[in-house]
């Protein structure tokens, strides 16, 4: 039989619920996993599908060329990673921790600036989700050519989708994609208040309100897209002047069933500016063309 190309080592720092998925897809993929986490005993399940739990962070860092970290905040990894400049260089980091985009590009040149290969990466998927198909990890850094390098380890975590070289764009990627799901999550919420008030279960609600979001996903988000990208706003089929006079519905409905409107008002204002401003003909694309300060 022939002999199975060897995996490359790579190491975890940080073991949470997502460093822990994480390593445990690459200890299925083959890799020799070195793991550390602040809080050892959290190895132990790890070490128990073959990870090698390493006593300190230098020690882990010292064991791979690829070094994964997963931690709460970047204040954390900066926190971690600076002491151990020295063991970081010629390395590459992949830092999958959530943050802003101006915090990946202070990481980037604080780890140009000690010889380290920094990438910065965004999860799209929850840890139960790590190497099943839909999960993917965004990915940006100066080093396309070190992406590249690690794109078939990094692969056993999830698809990976590389955004350019500017070190903030994976975060700016994910943050605008978690900004369309947040907006859901508020309004799925005050759905499921809504229909409650009248005592309608919310489990036979469900299946019309996921269908309905799903098809209205469908439609407003390519719509959207080429209106912005083309600059033509003008409907004939949901227009803003129409959205605004309707909106004041909603509000009322809210208070008149015993419910906090204090989500919704501040669509009620943007509506209302996007007419006093001259708007009213145009769709619901219109609005992502008002939201810059000043
Ligand atoms: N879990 C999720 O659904 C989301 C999916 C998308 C990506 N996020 C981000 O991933 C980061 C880690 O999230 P997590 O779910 O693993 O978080 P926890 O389970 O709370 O684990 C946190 C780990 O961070 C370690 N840690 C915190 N501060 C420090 C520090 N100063 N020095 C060293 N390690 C630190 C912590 O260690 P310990 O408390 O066990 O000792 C955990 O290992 C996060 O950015 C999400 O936004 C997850």
């Amino acid at each position: 039989m022939p002999a199975q190309p060897a995996q490359s080592p790579v190491s975890v720092l940080g073991l949470g619920l997502m460093g822990t998925a994480l390593a445990a897809a690459l200890l299925k993929a083959g890799h020799p996993t070195t793991v550390w986490n602040r809080t050892a005993a959290k190895t132990g399940p790890l070490a128990a599908q073959g990870a090698t739990p390493a006593d300190t962070a230098k020690d882990a860092i010292e064991a791979s060329p690829l070094v994964i970290v997963c931690l709460t905040t970047n204040t954390d990894v900066r926190a971690l990673l600076e002491p151990e400049a020295d063991a970081l260089a010629g390395r590459t980091v992949v830092n999958l921790t959530n943050g802003t985009p101006s915090q990946a590009r202070e990481l980037d040149s604080w780890a140009a600036a000690h010889g380290i290969t920094y990438l910065d990466g965004g999860i799209m998927a929850v840890p139960q989700m790590i190497a099943t198909p839909g999960a993917y990890i965004l990915y940006s850094g100066t080093d396309e050519a070190a992406f590249a390098a690690h794109r078939d380890t990094l692969s056993a975590l999830a698809d990976t989708k590389w955004v350019g070289k500017d070190p903030g764009l994976a975060a700016l990627y994910d943050l605008s994609l978690l900004t369309g799901m947040y907006g859901m999550v508020m309004g799925v919420a005050q759905a499921f208040a809504l229909i409650g008030s009248e005592g309608v279960p919310a489990r036979e609600f469900a299946p019309l309100l996921s269908e309905w979001i799903v098809a209205m996903t469908h439609g407003l988000v390519p719509s959207g897209a080429a209106a912005l990208d083309s600059g033509q706003h003008l409907t004939d089929v949901s227009n803003l002047a129409m959205n605004r006079t309707a909106f004041p519905n909603f509000t009322s409905t809210f208070t008149e069933q015993g419910l906090r409107s204090d989500l919704f008002a501040p669509f009620q204002d943007l509506l209302d500016r996007a007419v006093e401003q001259g708007h009213g003909a145009d769709g619901l694309s219109r609005l992502a063309t008002l939201l810059k300060k000043g």
